[in-house]
């Protein structure tokens, strides 16, 4: 039973960016009765669990970071893995986070108890079948990302060497001198595909669908650049609302493809150019579809990584898996001692990795059979004081999504606050607010780019269930003040 002036205890389901900055902003306003339950071993998301060879961030450091825990002393402009897998774990530890951290605990229900107001998460020690544990909550906050379920190809037959995904990548095994073939040719190839092609005897990369690419410049964050950062807050400011400002241009194209779009296809293409000198294997990495349809790749290694003697780039279909390797539907078959898949995640289907069970008994599959919804993606009609972060529509394909997630962060964080300052046990989003909301979050896609070709963010049927359709500021305004006319307070029972 919710406890009348009692602090809103607050279960947050992932240790990951999101998980990580609603904590910290719950502590830092006074609610500290919050656990977050953790299935991997470390904290750190997605963060924690790719750590393939290259694996990095294509939107800069200095944006690609808490505004309330920045870091002047990025060594790069575009960090690697394991400097923003540090920098996490030391900000949530210097912001009282981690202490509330459980890890190796998945969690396998969520389920809204009416006669108490309450949520009760269920959770067991990750890999196992034992005893279950219950946690009573006032709110649930789910952080469990978009990006975590690896996607594995439904193809047919049975390769016989040694395979695995990109996002669980197998650091025991030795690539050097193997025959190894790529999977995918989406953001986590572009970045392994340059590391490992000079360490394996022979590369083959099998694309499904070319990428528009803009030129990546990843260096050591310049000297001068670093010491002004360092010594003035100012400076950091204007650096982030620079780098912003600059991000919002990418959307800008997509939003306006037959005009301002048509700059981006000119700058891609000019950079592609320049990057394949070869005809016939420009013809063949050239995209089909308009420029910022899939997520524009920023990378400047990995176009000249096909050019390497050793790789090659086969676009014919893979038509089945035999045991020595891909056959394609040439007739070739490419035989490897080892199957990289980099097939991306299952993203658009948006189940979450638990059972979740709201008023009146319905499940969220039941909520979401008509496709993944959220208002501002953050709630959900009938599922009382249960928050999503980097729910449905708030991924950004240009942006940082660390944006999104400090505004998510301040949201909930005002939910939460409003349920306790009114005496509630819980509030719900109304249905037709959802409603409206999704209707003009759809009609914002007419004309976009995004509309133009298949992609992770779309489902079967076309919708776009996964991006925010309009600019990081846009969704900022629109985030900064819960309007509380929105939701429907529910009384203590
Ligand atoms: O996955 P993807 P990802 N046969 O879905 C191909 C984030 N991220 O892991 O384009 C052959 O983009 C598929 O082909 P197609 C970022 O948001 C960020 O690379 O569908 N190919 C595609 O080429 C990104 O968008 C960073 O035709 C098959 C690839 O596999 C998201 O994660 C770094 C196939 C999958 O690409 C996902 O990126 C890395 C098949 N049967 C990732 N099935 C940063 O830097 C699929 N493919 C922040």
């Amino acid at each position: 039973m919710a406890v009348e002036g009692a602090k809103p205890r607050v279960v947050v389901v992932g240790a990951g960016f999101g998980g990580i900055a609603v904590a910290a902003e719950l502590l830092r306003h006074g609610m500290d009765d919050v656990t977050l339950l953790e299935a991997a071993a470390q904290p750190g998301g997605t963060w924690h669990r790719n750590g393939y060879p290259g694996a990095a961030c294509d939107v800069p450091s200095h944006l690609y970071s808490y505004s309330f825990a920045q870091r002047p002393s990025w060594t790069r402009v575009y960090s690697h893995q394991p400097e923003i897998l540090a920098y996490l774990r030391e900000t949530a530890d210097a912001l009282g986070v981690t202490p509330r951290i459980v890890t190796g605990t998945e969690v396998t229900a969520c389920v809204w108890d009416e006669g108490t107001c309450t949520w009760t998460v269920r959770s067991r020690r990750t890999g196992t079948e034992g005893l279950e544990e219950e946690r009573t909550a006032d709110a649930v906050v789910l952080a469990t990302g978009q990006l975590d379920k690896p996607a594995w190809p439904a193809l047919e037959g049975r390769f016989a060497g040694h395979s695995f995904h990109s996002a669980r990548w197998d650091h025991g095994y030795d690539l050097r001198g193997k025959r190894v073939a790529v999977i995918g040719t989406g953001a986590s190839a572009t970045q392994l595909v340059p590391e490992i092609a000079p360490l394996v005897g022979h590369l083959t990369v099998f694309q499904r669908t070319g990428n528009w690419f803009l030129p990546r410049r990843d260096r050591p964050t310049p000297a001068p650049l670093q010491r002004l950062l360092s010594h003035s807050p100012l400076a950091r400011r204007a650096w982030r609302r620079l780098l912003f400002h600059v991000l919002e241009l990418i959307t800008l194209c997509i939003r306006h493809p037959r005009t301002l779009g048509r700059l981006g296809t000119l700058l891609s293409a000019a950079h592609m150019r320049r990057q394949l000198p070869d005809p016939a294997l420009r013809r063949k990495a050239w995209p089909d579809y308009p420029f910022g349809c899939k997520r524009v790749l920023l990378s400047s290694d990995f176009l000249p990584a096909l050019r390497r003697p050793n790789v090659e780039l086969v676009t014919s279909p893979i038509a089945r898996m035999t045991p020595e390797g891909p056959l394609t539907s040439d007739g070739r078959r490419h035989d490897v001692d080892c199957v990289i898949y980099a097939t991306g995640f299952r993203t658009n289907t948006f189940m979450l990795p638990m059972k979740v069970t709201g008023a009146g008994g319905r499940s969220i599959e039941e909520a979401w059979s008509d496709g993944a919804r959220a208002h501002l993606g953050i709630t959900v009609s009938g599922f009382p004081s249960m928050f999503l972060m980097y729910g449905p529509n708030t991924n950004t394909s240009g942006g940082s999504i660390l944006f999104f997630l400090e505004a998510q962060a301040s949201y909930v964080r005002q939910a939460v606050q409003l349920t306790h300052r009114t005496g509630a046990a819980a509030l719900d989003v109304r249905p037709e607010v959802q409603e409206a909301g999704l209707r003009a979050l759809r009609a914002r896609f007419t004309g976009t780019a995004w509309t133009t070709c298949s992609s992770w963010y779309r489902t079967p049927d076309g919708r776009n269930v996964a991006n925010w359709p309009g600019y990081m500021g846009e969704y900022a305004a629109r985030t900064r003040q819960l309007d509380a006319s929105e939701y429907r307070l529910i009384p203590r029972a």
